[in-house]
């Protein structure tokens, strides 16, 4: 393993080159062989520390999969890879009337391209790219809006988990209300993964069967309401106030209004401030189907990145929650952070996904929150534990919080990406 900050970084950039395929960066070697959106946007800010031209062509290459009414979706089904089930023939994309020629899934992702594209922009100044893609930055965030929002508020819900941290125990109570399908396929992730490590066959039979209920619709249910699953997740929610903010940023750059954007991230913001809960010292977040959401998932921590709380909430949420050894801080029994759901939680597993596992993506978007919110020092205490962590154990997809051990795949881009920018 890489020692030293010049080696780590030569290693992650290794990294990010061998997932190469000449389109896009796969998000891993084997398991995920094509180009997810979060992943793509993740990759692209570590690409803008040493590569901003190819930087800019992975987003390029992401907005190939870009829908006609505006959704850039979840994945973008590049034709020359297979090894992953569900595939394209689960989404039939081909039969939606607003689908690309390429294949693509239904649904999209927690929307990071714009602050990905802002990064590009900042490490290296590119208008002509700008004016390329910021018409399609401000069309996916206006569907969102149009598609997604439920009231005023200037929320979004998602319709699948799969928008997000997919099996995280927030999404259980209502998951648990969807009759899971058979699985007509053999999972490709249990052909390289540790099945104690990854989502159960049941669950896997409740996401095919949103996505059943959901392609009736071509993706497009006629209302939320009627969406067999629809979340206020804290995670997409912050991840698009504070992509509006970056879009209405680029906007400026071109000298165009960016109203609508920054109208958009102030009213998400505002919105997300109520969620507040000072009982718990952290933020809530709600299923709009009415079941009660099970919380104590590091999503209740996420408003922190679009600058949410003042000064005196960011501290409490910090000391009480997000730093707490009973919580998600580091203990003597788990001295890794951030875990994804708080140890208390009789739901927390050490080795599973989004179950409890530590991410790096998630520390990126918490340092990037600390540092926002006027914590620097608390911010770099966790960007020093989270380089450690990798150093240590590599750029896995998630680590386990009581060991450092590497769990998932190992060779992630997106942990070699935000390394690259955590370094820099
Ligand atoms: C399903 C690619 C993606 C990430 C998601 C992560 C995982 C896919 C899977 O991998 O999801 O979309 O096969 O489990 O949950 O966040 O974008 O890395």
């Amino acid at each position: 393993m890489p020692t030293s900050v010049d080696s780590l970084a030569a290693a992650a950039a290794e990294v990010l080159r061998r997932n190469d395929t000449g389109r896009f960066v796969k998000p891993a070697p084997q398991v995920y062989p094509f180009q997810w959106n979060w992943d793509s946007a993740l990759v692209a800010i570590g690409l803008a520390r040493v590569d901003p031209e190819r930087g800019r062509a992975e987003v390029r290459s992401l907005l190939r999969g870009r829908w006609r009414d505006g959704m850039v979706p979840h994945i973008v089904f590049h034709p020359q890879e297979t090894d992953y089930s569900p595939g394209p023939e689960l989404w039939g994309s081909a039969e939606c009337p607003a689908a690309p020629h390429i294949a693509t899934s239904g649904i999209t992702q927690p929307p990071v391209l714009a602050t990905a594209v802002r990064v590009l922009h900042e490490a290296d100044p590119d208008r002509t790219f700008l004016e390329e893609v910021v018409p399609a930055l401000d069309e996916w965030h206006r569907w969102l809006e149009k598609e997604r929002s439920f009231d005023a508020s200037g929320l979004v819900a998602i319709v699948h988990p799969w928008e997000s941290a997919d099996n995280a125990p927030r999404f259980d109570a209502a998951l648990a209300r969807i009759p899971p399908r058979e699985l007509t396929f053999t999972r490709s992730d249990r052909r390289h993964l540790d099945a104690d490590e990854r989502p159960t066959d049941l669950e896997y039979g409740r996401y095919l069967a949103i996505v059943d209920q959901l392609k009736e619709h071509s993706y497009r249910p006629p209302s939320l309401r009627e969406a067999p699953f629809a979340y206020v997740d804290l995670c997409f929610n912050s991840v698009l106030a504070a992509a509006e903010e970056d879009l209405a940023w680029l906007c400026a750059e071109l000298g165009e209004g960016g109203d609508r954007a920054s109208l958009a991230a102030t009213r998400i913001r505002t919105a997300l401030e109520t969620l507040w809960d000072e009982g718990a010292a952290s933020f809530r977040e709600r299923d709009l189907h009415g079941e009660e959401a099970t919380t104590d998932t590091v999503a209740d921590l996420f408003p922190l990145y679009a600058g949410v709380p003042d000064e005196r909430r960011a501290l409490k949420l910090f000391a009480q929650t997000l730093w707490s050894p009973e919580r998600f801080g580091p203990s003597p029994d788990a001295p890794w952070p951030v875990t994804t759901v708080a140890k208390s939680s009789p739901a927390y597993d050490s080795l599973r996904y989004w179950r409890g596992p530590v991410w790096i993506n998630v520390n990126w978007f918490l340092i990037r929150g600390l540092e926002r919110c006027n914590l620097p020092a608390e911010a770099a205490e966790l960007r020093a534990l989270t380089l450690r962590l990798v150093e240590r154990s590599g750029f896995a997809e998630y680590y386990d919080p009581s060991t450092g051990a590497a769990l998932g795949s190992g060779d992630f881009s997106w942990s070699a990406a935000l390394t690259l920018d955590l370094l820099s």
